[in-house]
């Protein structure tokens, strides 16, 4: 159908979801050097490209609507350990944590595990 060349030293898995609410899945993968990619599935072009700040990425990506307005919402881990969340529909930054400590290898994990309703990030570090 399609094909798009990203770039050398992918490491993580792609992610599925229907960030503009077109009825059209986006398929959202990182890239080690460059940052995170949106391509709206059914015609491989680009929905959007967000630069990582100082590097890039290495772990998959989640998807999930964490402000709850109805819009995905992406959440990365960078290879500087910085956590951040991003507008699914326009990769407008809703939020950057400050330097995470240690080492993340893992992919977020979205769950609401106070049962608020509210979605909580939960983040593997290496000591
Ligand atoms: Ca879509
Ligand atoms: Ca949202
Ligand atoms: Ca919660």
């Amino acid at each position: 159908m399609w094909k798009y060349e990203i770039g050398l030293n992918l490491q993580c898995s792609l992610v599925v979801g229907d960030l503009d609410d077109d009825g059209n899945l986006e398929i959202v993968i990182g890239n080690f050097y460059n940052g995170m990619y949106a391509f709206n599935g059914e015609d491989g072009s680009i929905l959007w490209e967000y630069k990582v700040r100082i590097s890039g990425v290495s772990c998959t990506p989640a998807l999930g609507d964490i402000n709850n307005d109805g819009i995905l919402d992406v959440i990365i881990v960078n290879n500087a350990e910085f956590l951040c969340a991003l507008n699914g529909k326009n990769e407008s930054i809703l939020w950057n944590t400050t330097k995470i400590t240690y080492h993340c290898g893992s992919s977020p994990a979205l769950v609401d595990v106070d049962n608020d309703n509210r979605l909580e990030i939960i983040v593997g570090l290496e000591a």
